[in-house]
């Protein structure tokens, strides 16, 4: 049964991307051009394939003069659609709900930021027929959810792959290896605190005394992707006893200076690829860097929700709806900074302090502090995504 309904799913989003006849497909327009890097970018196009998909719609994306590639998407991604990526239709419109441009043929998308009216596809929430299989194997279905869509997108041209193989080679890529990503220039004081090297190591170290109980270790081997090209000297100082991994050349190419050029693009997608392919990530979820890491690790292991370590933020999709999780035991609050909790009370997580507490909102009381994580679960957001009528006709007979 969960087969068929993972091959309808994949047969009508099959159609979708490669319409018959692309004059008149229903579609809808992305384009790749958010004021913001890579991570952000990339996002941005995962959540208009979102929408498209929700919306049983085409998804154009436009991406000539690409801030990173002025060629576009296709110079290193294959395209997302094989027989239809010409935006051209009978009538064209600017986003105005799902039921407002049912007789639109052609849908202009805004950025997440200032998409009116919200609809229900958007991250967290997973499709319905999938949630509870996905909850029974998934330690978080809606990064999964996301990762679907993200390991579409990145499918690689083949001069791309070749890069990857050769690179894997070149810089000896092997298992255990850990990987850390060090964001600092701009990001640091405006959007995130400094880290030091030493508090990424501090969980690297951790993880390999776990790895040496289950398996011999050769090396402790780090994959270091970082934009502050002064760290893989100073970690290899600070830490003689690790192999540390990394492309020097391609940190220098990631400072502000040079980082919106194809060089540079090669060096995030790489550094990326490999982040995303080790056995577990020390990172700052702030960085869209590392979330898109560990949503492609999350297509590499049926279940990899665990894998990773965040100096700051959870797991977040920017412009997600409200990420709330469900109190299952009570909680008297112990001081003034704690909030009270009665089992089934809805939370609005913010952040969790790593130290046993989350900070949120108890929606019913209106109030905003800390509580102790494990007093709390995931509350997961389930969407009815439309399928394709031989779809629904087949999923029908099945389930019948
Ligand atoms: N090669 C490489 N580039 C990086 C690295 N860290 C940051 N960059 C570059 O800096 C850009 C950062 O922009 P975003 O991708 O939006 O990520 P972010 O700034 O960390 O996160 P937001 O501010 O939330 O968007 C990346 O896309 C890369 O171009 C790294 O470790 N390796
Ligand atoms: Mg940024």
């Amino acid at each position: 049964m969960s087969r068929v309904l993972l091959c309808v799913r994949d047969q009508s989003s099959k159609e979708l991307k490669n319409p018959p006849d692309c004059s008149k497909a229903r579609k809808l327009v992305c384009n790749i051009n958010k004021g913001c890097g890579y991570g952000c970018q990339l996002h941005h196009v995962v959540y208009c394939f979102m929408i498209a998909y929700g919306t049983q719609r085409t998804l154009i994306l436009e991406s000539h003069n690409w801030r990173y590639a002025p060629g576009g998407w296709e110079t290193v991604f294959l395209p997302v659609s094989n027989t239809c990526t010409d935006r051209s239709g009978a009538s064209t419109g600017h986003w105005s709900g799902e039921a407002h441009d049912k007789d639109v043929q052609v849908v202009e998308l805004p950025i997440v930021d200032s998409l009116h009216p919200r609809p229900p596809y958007l991250p967290l929430a997973i499709p319905e027929d999938l949630a509870p299989r996905l909850q029974r194997l998934h330690g978080d279905p809606s990064v999964w959810w996301v990762s679907q869509f993200v390991k579409y997108l990145v499918r690689p041209q083949a001069w791309l792959e070749k890069e990857i193989q050769q690179t894997t080679a070149k810089l000896g890529f092997k298992h255990p290896i850990i990987g850390v990503h060090v964001r600092r220039t701009d990001k640091v004081g405006t959007e995130a605190a400094f880290h030091p090297i030493e508090e990424y190591m501090k969980h690297v170290e951790e993880q390999f005394q776990l790895l040496a109980r289950r398996a011999n270790l050769d090396k402790k081997r780090v994959y270091l992707a970082t934009d502050d090209p002064s760290l893989l000297q100073e970690a290899k100082t600070k830490y003689p006893d690790y192999e540390f991994i990394s492309d020097n050349s391609i940190s220098w190419s990631a400072g502000l200076h040079n980082r919106y050029t194809e060089n540079s693009l090669r060096g995030v997608i790489l550094d990326i690829h490999f982040l995303s392919q080790t056995d577990f990530l020390v990172c700052t979820f702030s960085s869209q860097v590392c979330r898109v890491a560990y949503e492609i690790m999350q297509t590499l292991h049926p279940d990899a929700s665990s894998y990773f370590y965040s100096l700051d933020d959870i797991y977040y999709f920017g412009g997600q709806n409200a990420h709330n999780q469900i109190a299952i035991y009570p909680h008297q609050p112990r001081n003034s900074e704690d909030i009270p909790l009665e089992p089934g009370d809805v939370i609005g997580v913010a952040g969790n302090h790593w130290d046993g507490y989350s900070k949120g909102i108890n929606r019913k009381l209106g109030r905003t502090g800390l509580y102790p994580s494990y007093k709390v679960k995931e509350k997961i957001e389930t969407v009815k995504y439309p399928l394709y009528p031989e779809a629904d006709k087949l999923l029908n007979s099945q389930n019948k």
